[in-house]
């Protein structure tokens, strides 16, 4: 069974490799990175190359590079990476996650665990249940987002707490039936929301956010940042909770 990690980066130079190599020492087996950048002019992918020389010469563990030329966005840099895992590489379970170490790469074989061992179609790591937590975000963003995933497990499903995690593991069958949807992280509020819907076992795994130690946040550093983000998010609630 290979498992592949796509990770999707812009100006992530010094995150890139803490996350690849956390990831690679704490898996076994076949598992792969993928990083998908978008020609970050911090020289990310650079620092990619490096990573995937020295893993071939060292340990046969590949690490994979797609650049991206005049393309951009979250939701489409995944979904690249997730046709990449599957159609060239055969990947038969693929995850991913942010690339600023706020999701702790020892977390990945947990995730992939419980589709192996626990059975499910798809894996999420989420904050909000028990074990969980935010350490990443303020009070008002943290009580933004409880507020915000709270009225979408209602609507949407009990299944998921965490709507808006962004760290996924999922068997290859089930994202060959749901492709990703949106721009930024309503993507996976529509995912995880029709995968519940479609009948997939969806399991949640407790995960601790943790600050970002290096680079700059894709969202913004202000409150308003989120707000803003976050009205696409209730937008992508109600539309679902309407169709569903
Ligand atoms: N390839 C690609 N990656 C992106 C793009 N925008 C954001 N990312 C990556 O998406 C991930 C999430 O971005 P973050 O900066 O962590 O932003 P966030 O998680 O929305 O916000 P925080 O809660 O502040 O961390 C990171 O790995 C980014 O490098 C993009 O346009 N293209
Ligand atoms: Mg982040």
């Amino acid at each position: 069974m290979l498992v592949c990690t796509v990770l999707p980066t812009y100006n992530e130079r010094d995150n890139i490799e803490p996350l690849i190599e956390g990831i690679l020492t704490n898996t076994t087996g076949s598992h792969m990175v993928l990083v998908v950048d978008d020609n970050s002019p911090d020289g990310t992918a650079e620092v990619v190359r490096a990573i995937a020389r020295r893993h071939k010469a060292a340990d046969a563990r590949q690490v994979a590079l797609y650049v991206r030329h005049g393309q951009s966005g979250l939701t489409s840099a995944i979904q690249s990476g997730i046709d990449f895992a599957v159609t060239t590489f055969g990947a038969d379970v693929v995850t991913w996650m942010d690339c600023d170490l706020s999701m702790p790469p020892a977390e990945v074989a947990r995730l992939v665990a419980a589709l192996v061992d626990g059975g499910a179609d798809l894996a999420v790591g989420s904050r909000w249940v028990a074990g969980g937590a935010d350490q990443a975000h303020g009070w008002m963003a943290r009580t933004l987002s409880r507020a915000l995933n709270g009225v979408a497990t209602q609507l949407l499903g009990s299944a998921v707490h965490d709507y808006t995690s962004g760290f996924i593991a999922a068997r290859a069958a089930c994202l060959q039936t749901l492709r990703l949807r949106g721009d930024y992280g309503e993507y996976c509020i529509d995912l995880l929301a029709r995968a519940v819907h479609s009948g997939f076992v969806v399991q949640e795994v407790p995960y601790v956010c943790v600050p970002r130690t290096a680079g700059v946040s894709k969202t913004g550093v202000h409150l308003w940042d989120y707000l803003s983000k976050g009205r696409k998010y209730v937008a992508t609630v109600w539309e679902l909770a309407n169709r569903m």
